[in-house]
């Protein structure tokens, strides 16, 4: 298959999406087989159905030595636009991981739950179940609108209460409309034989595409790392309009600089009715115009950062045939902290409660899934999914929060946490994610230890620093956005970067190449001394690598590590 305009060779998932009926290759029948896994296209095909087939990769390399088969299982991801679920959806998920998965429920950095470890025999089951509950994994991966974030704090305003419906709104409007989903998954032949795309087409968008929402306020989304970013502007409780920024996106290889991390660059402000309509057309654009060649081009960023953001203010104003003003000017973007209590605006409460990389799970100890499924049972409160791998439940009158203290307390699910803990993103990395060349999650929390451990020897602890760490570059937890992100580079060792800003406005940028693990915290030392007598004033951490530079900065960690540091 050629590409009209440029008979360049199409990718290989372009022509798998293209022959797939619209997403139903040979799933249905793939399913029905003795096997523990699928074939390579429907492998793709699946994940525009919300699952990854993954294996155990601890296991995988001894399996192989002894000549058996890798240990398969299946990842899910839901779609839950803003987080949002009510008592009841939380209740019935959390069954359906002890029923089906790994018994962990795990919150991603895009406000959905995933389950781990799903066997191809229980995969229907569980996606048939989750439907159940109104919830769809429909379009929670592949090349189309993922999940739409937004604020997670149920705080009970017009504005904030606009960011919900808007994100729910925008995720229901781009879920895919072939009926593949339901024929495979949920009700066999009953369903009608409906396969159309209207706005995507036969071969659906050229990569995966996101979408954010927030007020300039409050970006504890990150929301500038979306394909569109969203500012929704108001005043005086009344929505004036948004701002849209296009081009987010953080995936990139190693020592290959023709891949980048990029921001959303602001192209227009729009007057309300108007959101709809502009965000068909940029997804259109980047539709048609979007590198369908090489999956590692094709995001939407690229095209931004040829083309220009003038360009798709032309394109969207002449298809629209409106001219919009630029967009508003937006002085600090701000994050807000929304742990703990905090009431919601009209008389009730709601707590947000830190999930170390939002993994819901019972270890000997802390109980986080048992002392959850408690509280929601018991008080059935609205259950929100943050950005930042936490949880928020709302809508507990006064009386109930001692209660539910003493079960978080009885359960050891501790609110009062460091500054790095608080803000220490990790993504699942190994030994589930297929991608991962170093471990995160696994180490994040010994990892944080060793770091607030540095930082109260250095009187530092009060200093607010955001660390994400992922097992490769492709930005999962958000690593580049963060005044520290750690990447995984090679088995055992990461890059380094610093100079990020606390509220997700800008970049960092890589001062080491490779560390090993057990040296990271020593080079981080020396960047904590190097701070500690250099700041001036109030300066964070991230304002101040960034102002001093990424050489000076590799220096200083030289000047302990020598030649084990590059
Ligand atoms: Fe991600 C791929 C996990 C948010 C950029 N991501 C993957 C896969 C599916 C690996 C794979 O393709 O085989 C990972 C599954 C691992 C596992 O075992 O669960 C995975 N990504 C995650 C989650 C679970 C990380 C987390 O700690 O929560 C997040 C799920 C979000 C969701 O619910 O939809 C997750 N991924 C992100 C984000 C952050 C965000 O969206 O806010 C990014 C950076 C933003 C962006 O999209 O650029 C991100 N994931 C990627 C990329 C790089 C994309 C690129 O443009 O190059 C890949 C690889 C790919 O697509 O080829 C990837
Ligand atoms: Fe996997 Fe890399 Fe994403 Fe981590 S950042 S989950 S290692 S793809």
């Amino acid at each position: 298959m050629k590409k009209n305009m440029s008979s360049t060779i199409l990718s290989k998932v372009e022509q798998v999406k293209n022959d797939s009926d619209y997403l139903a290759g040979k799933i249905a029948s793939q399913l029905q087989n003795s096997k523990s896994f699928f074939e390579e296209n429907e492998i793709q095909l699946l994940k525009f159905h919300g699952t990854y087939q993954q294996f155990d990769r601890d296991t995988a390399t001894e399996l192989k030595q002894k000549g058996l088969e890798k240990e398969f299982s299946f990842m899910i991801r839901t779609r839950i636009p803003g987080g949002i679920l009510d008592y009841n959806q939380y209740i019935e998920l959390d069954s359906l991981a002890n029923q089906f998965s790994n018994s962990s429920l795990r919150i991603t950095t895009r406000q959905t739950f995933q389950f781990h470890g799903v066997l191809k025999k229980n995969l229907k089951k569980t996606i048939s179940n989750i439907s159940k509950m109104l919830i769809t994994t429909y379009g929670a991966c592949g090349d189309v609108v993922r999940n739409v974030t937004t604020i997670a704090a149920p705080i009970k305003d017009i504005i904030h209460e606009k960011l919900r419906k808007d994100a729910e709104k925008i995720s229901s409007n781009f879920v895919p409309k072939s009926t593949s989903y339901g024929q495979i998954w949920i009700n066999g032949e009953k369903y009608e034989y409906k396969k159309k795309e209207p706005l995507y087409g036969k071969c659906y968008l050229p990569r995966k595409f996101k979408i954010g929402i927030t007020i300039p306020e409050d970006n504890s989304v990150d929301v500038l790392t979306n394909d569109i970013a969203i500012f929704l502007i108001h005043k005086n409780s009344k929505v004036l309009g948004y701002n849209i920024a296009i081009g987010g996106g953080l995936g990139m290889t190693h020592n290959k600089p023709e891949t980048f991390p990029y921001l959303a660059k602001p192209v227009l402000f729009c007057k309300p009715d108007y959101l709809e309509n502009i965000l068909e057309e940029i997804i259109k654009i980047q539709r048609d115009f979007g590198d369908r060649t090489n999956r590692k081009h094709a995001r939407l960023k690229y095209l931004v950062e040829e083309k220009g953001t003038d360009w798709f203010k032309k394109k969207i104003e002449k298809e629209l045939k409106t001219n919009f003003d630029i967009p508003k000017k937006i002085n600090n973007l701000k994050v807000i902290d929304h742990l703990g209590w905090h009431e919601q605006g009209d008389g009730k409460w709601y707590i947000g409660i830190f999930i170390p990389s939002g993994r819901i799970k019972d270890d000997k100890n802390i109980k986080i899934k048992s002392g959850l499924r408690d509280i929601i049972k018991t008080f059935k409160p609205s259950v929100i999914l943050s950005t930042d791998q936490n949880i928020f439940l709302g809508d507990i009158q006064e009386k109930n929060k001692d209660l539910i203290n003493k079960i978080l307390k009885k359960n050891l699910i501790v609110n009062e946490i460091t500054k790095i803990n608080r803000w220490f993103l990790a993504c699942p990395a190994l030994p589930t994610c297929g991608l991962a060349l170093a471990e995160a999650e696994r180490v994040r929390d010994s990892l944080v230890n060793k770091i607030d451990k540095i930082l109260l020897k250095h009187n530092l602890s009060d200093e607010k620093i955001s660390i994400r760490i992922t097992g490769c570059p492709n930005g999962c937890a958000r690593p580049y956005a963060g005044d520290i992100g750690i990447i995984g580079r090679t088995p055992n060792h990461y890059a380094l970067y610093t100079g990020g800003d606390f509220e997700g406005s800008r970049l960092n940028r890589k001062i080491v190449d490779k560390v090993s693990y057990e040296n990271l915290v020593l080079a981080l030392e020396q960047l904590f001394i190097f701070f500690k007598k250099n700041k001036i004033n109030k300066e964070g951490f991230g304002d101040f690598c960034n102002r001093v530079g990424t050489d000076i900065q590799f220096e200083k960690i030289k000047e302990i590590l020598n030649d084990k540091v590059q």
